[in-house]
């Protein structure tokens, strides 16, 4: 019983490779839509435009790009997507998003990119309600299954990921602890969401 103008929830998912972030936002999804909300996952990078694919290459390691092209690459990606995500956050769907701004600037950065060079193409981007820090060491992420597949999985690089998304942390941050079984994630993320949404509907002003 809420009103007309009420909104969707912008709710991200961050943290290092294998941390858990699609375990856990296809949980959350279930759970929000057994509550009755609209809701929608996504997740960055988008693979499916043409510039989602020119990532998922880079990333495979088919291709090679300078670290600035491709850090404008995947803000560019996320820039394709504003215009929907306005909308569907306008007309009261939730979107949990896997990866977002944060991820763009802390494994660039990571790479010795300017940080604040880094965050310049994000601005102007829909700002989250809620970012879920799934943490968890990088010793304990590179045991997971799949490690190692793709270009930035690897420890030394996770560990410098890291330490930058250490410096980037801010109010919208919920730091839960990713090393406990899924479950007991689950449970941590559930706790965490219910009031951001609530907020979200009753009038909570979308930022940049
Ligand atoms: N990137 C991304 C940038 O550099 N700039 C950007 O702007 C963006 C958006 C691709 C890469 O691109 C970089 C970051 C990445 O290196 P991705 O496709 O999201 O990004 O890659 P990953 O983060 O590696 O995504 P993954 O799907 O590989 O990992 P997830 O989603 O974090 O983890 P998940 O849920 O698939 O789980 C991994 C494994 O662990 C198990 C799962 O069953 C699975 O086997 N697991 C657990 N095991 C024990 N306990 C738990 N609690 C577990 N939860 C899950
Ligand atoms: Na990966």
């Amino acid at each position: 019983n809420h009103s007309s103008d009420s909104r969707g929830a912008l709710i991200v998912l961050e943290g290092l490779d294998r941390c858990g972030k699609t375990t856990q936002s296809s949980r959350l999804l279930s759970y929000l839509e057994e509550l009755g909300h609209t809701v929608e996952s996504w997740r960055f990078p988008d693979r499916t435009t043409n510039v989602g694919q020119m990532i998922s290459s880079y990333l495979a390691n088919k291709s090679h790009l300078d670290d600035h092209t491709i850090h404008l690459l995947f803000s560019a990606n996320r820039w394709e997507k504003r215009s929907l995500m306005e909308s569907k956050l306008k007309s009261g769907t939730t979107l949990i998003i896997d990866r977002y701004s944060y991820s763009g600037v802390s494994f660039s950065s990571a790479k010795g990119l300017d940080v604040e060079w880094c965050k310049a193409p994000e601005i102007g981007l829909l700002a989250p309600d809620l970012v879920l820090y799934l943490e968890i060491s990088p010793e304990n992420a590179a045991e997971r299954g799949g490690y190692g597949e793709e270009r930035y999985e690897q420890l030394e690089f996770q560990k410098k990921v890291a330490q930058s998304y250490k410096t980037l942390r801010d109010a919208s941050w919920k730091i839960i602890d990713a090393t406990l079984p899924i479950e007991d994630v689950e449970k941590q993320v559930r706790d965490t969401v219910l009031n951001c949404v609530e907020t979200c509907r009753e009038g909570k002003p979308l930022s940049e």
